[in-house]
């Protein structure tokens, strides 16, 4: 196992449209094992293979408190059942950033695990929320897209000035 390095924005290679896995083989064990590693190790509560600069449908999370109930989500798929929640969201690709995003409230997942076993199932509260911030990954897009261009220029400057510290020291 490896801890990998998570892509920060405005990275541009955190807008790559993510492929639907197609081989459930030992390569993708090696991928979801690193990666709940390095969300471990962030800490983080969620994350998604574009992340660690992978085009893949991968997304790894664990929402429990103790750190002990890792998620798998091939190839995961959303359908919005009903209703709207606000979450102040965070991202491990924008940090220190918080911001309130609005979401659909309860959803259908559908998935695979690492052996391609297909399951579905129904959320709300944080899961939801959750799991279309990754999807929303997957597809390329930072919950900084849905904010005010005002807020991501702010963001954008914010993250660029700390890269151009972190580079100089
Ligand atoms: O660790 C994370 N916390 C979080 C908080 C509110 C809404 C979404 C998240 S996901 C984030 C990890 C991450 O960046 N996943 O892509
Ligand atoms: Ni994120």
């Amino acid at each position: 196992m490896a801890i990998r390095d998570i892509l920060v924005y405005p990275d541009k290679r955190l807008r790559q449209q993510a492929k639907p896995v197609t081989e459930f083989n030992e390569e993708l064990t090696t991928l979801v094992a690193d990666m709940a590693e390095t969300m471990y190790a962030a800490p983080g509560i969620g994350l998604a293979a574009v992340q660690v600069d992978v085009p893949l449908r991968v997304v790894v999370m664990d929402l429990s408190d103790e750190r002990d109930s890792l998620r798998v989500f091939i190839n995961p798929e959303i359908e919005p059942l009903e209703g709207t929640q606000e979450y102040d969201e965070g991202c491990l690709s924008v940090p220190g950033v918080f911001a309130t995003v609005e979401r659909v409230e309860r959803v259908r997942i559908r998935y695979r695990d690492v052996e391609g076993n297909a399951y579905e199932e129904e959320a709300d509260g944080l899961l939801s929320v959750c799991i279309q911030h990754e999807v929303d990954h997957l597809d390329g897009k930072v919950f900084v897209d849905y904010l005010s261009r005002m807020k991501q220029d702010r963001v954008r400057r914010k993250l660029l000035k700390e890269l151009k510290q972190a580079q100089a020291a």
